[in-house]
């Protein structure tokens, strides 16, 4: 194996182990025909350039990453609504398999591109081979409407390498007001969702009994 596969692969393990963990938190609510707080997990490893240019950016030296970049392991967790957020924050927090180190807290404090989510760096160990090793990963934990811009914002700060044109840039801050805004009208009909969404489920149940 190459070196970089090498430094990489425990962090795909914390990946895949911790996919696996919140993902099962999900299924413990829907298994009750539950609201779960999840909607839907994903996680990476960061590519081997985004690290570099990180690394670049940061000033972080290639032989500290371990250390200094906490993103190397990366989950996102989605969710329906704002207050999901909260409640995946405190299951999170109360589970004695991770340590978490630290709160990023971008709902209340929004970042100036627009950008919203809350952030928990975790401290995960896993076991190798050659015994116990802790590493850092970070949650991103954000409403489905938090996701779809983040995710536009993303590709177009690729694309433009952050120096958007002021007409995109005023764009994207509208469309992160609007998400905002698409967010507050969910809560507040929540509960009328919720229980539109349970009898759909029990009404999709009772179909695959048949
Ligand atoms: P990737 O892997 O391509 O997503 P900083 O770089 O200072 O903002 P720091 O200290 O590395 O952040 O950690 P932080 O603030 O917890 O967040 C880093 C990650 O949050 C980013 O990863 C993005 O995934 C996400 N993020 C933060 N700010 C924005 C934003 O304005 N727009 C979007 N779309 N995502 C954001 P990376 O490193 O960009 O890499």
């Amino acid at each position: 194996m190459e070196k970089w596969e090498l430094f990489l692969a425990p962090y795909e393990q914390v990946v895949t182990e911790m996919k696996i963990k919140l993902k099962g938190i999900r299924k413990q609510f829907t298994d009750k025909n539950e609201h779960s707080p999840i909607e839907f997990v994903t996680g990476r490893v960061k590519p081997i350039d985004s690290i570099k240019t990180k690394s670049r950016l940061k000033g972080i030296p290639l032989d500290n990453l371990e250390e200094e970049m906490q993103d190397i392991a990366g989950l996102r967790v989605t969710c329906q609504f704002v207050e999901d957020i909260y409640e995946v924050v405190n299951l999170i927090k109360s589970r004695n398999d991770l340590t978490v180190i630290q709160d990023r807290d971008y709902l209340s404090h929004e970042k100036e591109s627009g950008y919203r989510s809350y952030h928990l760096i975790i401290e995960y160990p896993i076991q190798l081979v050659t015994g116990e090793k802790k590493l850092y990963a970070e949650i991103q934990i954000r409403t489905l409407a938090m996701n779809f811009w983040a995710t536009i914002e993303h590709s177009l700060n690729y694309k433009y390498q952050g120096e958007f044109p002021e007409e995109i840039n005023k764009r994207l801050i509208r469309a992160s007001e609007a998400a905002n805004l698409l967010d507050e009208e969910m809560s507040k009909i929540r509960e009328e969702i919720q229980e539109a969404q349970q009898l759909f489920s029990h009404g999709r149940g009772k179909q695959q009994d048949r």
